[in-house]
């Protein structure tokens, strides 16, 4: 019954799980940040500037991995200067092709190598301090994760109500407990969520990510986040498109979900 629906509506295309490139240093990278990157020349140096200053600052090992698939201003080259500059930071992007955000962010999620994998936007709305207080006390409180909520989400009044409309989809129709499901900062276990089957490749990357995680029973614990205005470049999110593409991935997912459950798929 599942090849009956549309793929390309829902915007499905998993990412092959490879062999990644040689580990040169495992031991000393600790978290690993992972996070899409098209078109953001305007912000992308401050916004990885800054998180290098923050593992700096906080004295924990930290890699930068970060996928620009097919930006057309200089964000490549701004990429390449810091990733000269900077040995942890890393660009797995292939620079002709653009396949969207969640196909991004899992082509970097796949070349991590910290204990525990940031998943964060590049355009500079969401900041790692909001991590400080968990990454410190990490040791003392080993979770399966760490999934952020905004407090308020800087936006139109129409993508705030269509973010709403969506949290209560979710939280309805799979018994998803969590505040915001739609929230792209969270800090996750590498194990866990490397081996997650992750399908979407576009925005509904990570509710589907939290989907997931929710129906495998992981413990998560939920912290706010802030949210902050985009200082510059522009969204790339186009309201009508990502909101169709999106209930299409949820009808996909109950589906799978429930074949999973009975046992007919081992992954869900
Ligand atoms: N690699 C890659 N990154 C993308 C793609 N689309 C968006 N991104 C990145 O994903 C992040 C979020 O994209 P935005 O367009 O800001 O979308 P959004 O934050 O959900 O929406 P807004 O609230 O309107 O900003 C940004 O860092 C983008 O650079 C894509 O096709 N490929
Ligand atoms: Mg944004």
């Amino acid at each position: 019954m599942l090849h009956l629906l549309p793929w390309k509506w829902a915007g499905i295309t998993p990412v092959a799980k490879h062999e990644r490139a040689e580990d040169t240093t495992p031991e000393t990278v600790r978290i690993s940040v992972a996070s899409p990157v098209y078109n953001e020349a305007q912000t992308i140096e401050e916004t990885v500037r800054g998180w290098v200053h923050f593992f700096e600052r906080l004295g924990v090992p930290g890699e930068i991995v970060l996928c620009n698939d097919g930006s057309d201003d200089t964000t490549g080259d701004i990429l390449a200067r810091l990733s000269a500059q900077f040995p942890q930071v890393r660009d797995v992007g292939e620079p002709n092709v653009n396949r969207g955000y969640g196909y991004a962010i899992s082509l970097a999620i796949r070349e991590c190598r910290g204990d525990y994998i940031v998943t964060i936007d590049s355009d500079g709305q969401f900041q790692l301090e909001d991590l400080t207080e968990i990454i410190q006390a990490l040791d003392g409180a080993p979770r399966d994760g760490f999934v952020g909520y905004r407090v308020r989400k800087q936006d139109s009044f129409l993508r705030v109500l269509a973010d709403r409309c969506l949290n209560l989809i979710v939280r309805m129709l799979f018994w998803v407990r969590m505040r915001d499901t739609n929230c792209a900062l969270k800090m996750l276990r590498r194990d866990l969520l490397q081996k997650l089957h992750l399908e979407s490749n576009g925005y509904p990357f990570p509710t589907e990510v939290n989907i997931k995680l929710n129906a495998l029973g992981a413990k998560l614990t939920e912290f706010p986040v802030q949210h902050l205005e985009r200082t510059g470049g522009q969204s790339k999110l186009k309201l009508w498109r990502t909101g169709f593409q999106m209930l299409w991935f949820l009808v996909y997912l109950r589906m799978r979900l429930w074949v999973w459950r009975k046992k007919i798929i081992r992954e869900p």
